[in-house]
């Protein structure tokens, strides 16, 4: 494993778990290519542990872990206010970013997002697509 290599994975926490599934499977290939900062966005038991921080203390270790990681993944399907703000923050850090977008959810992902090229943002059906993806990534 690429040990050096850091990930921060982004996924909707307040803005709804419909999708923490993927989260987690999304999760786990990432973790063939680096260490994952942000294991709890797609485990509940460790998002239960996030509860005893306050506010403040969660943005402020997540946006160090921002400014330290190397690649920024998120997973873009459910709209919430935190990924938009760490993809924005992202983007003026200069970090390396890909979205995926689940295109069977009946959704539509934001303009703001979709409209902005520096974001590579990738169409999936099925999760297993993404494994393939990040293989021709890293
Ligand atoms: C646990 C259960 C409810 O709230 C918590 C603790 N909150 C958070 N813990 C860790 N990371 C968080 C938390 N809230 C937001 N984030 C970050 O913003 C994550 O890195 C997610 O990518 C993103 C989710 O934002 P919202 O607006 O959907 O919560």
């Amino acid at each position: 494993m690429a040990i050096n290599r850091k990930i921060y994975f982004a996924g909707s926490i307040r803005g709804g778990r419909e999708d923490a599934e993927k989260y987690h499977q999304i999760i786990n290939y990432l973790r063939s290519y680096g260490e994952v900062l942000t294991e709890h966005v797609g485990d509940d038991e460790l998002l239960k542990q996030e509860k005893s921080l306050s506010e403040k203390e969660i943005h402020d270790r997540d946006m160090a872990w921002l400014t330290d990681c190397e690649y920024v993944v998120a997973e873009v399907t459910q709209p919430s206010l935190g990924v938009g703000y760490e993809l924005a923050m992202a983007l003026t850090m200069k970090k390396q970013v890909i979205c995926f977008f689940h295109s069977g959810s009946g959704k539509r992902l934001s303009a703001m997002i979709a409209g902005q090229p520096y974001y590579k943002v990738k169409n999936y059906n099925e999760v297993s697509e993404i494994e393939s993806y990040l293989r021709e990534i890293f």
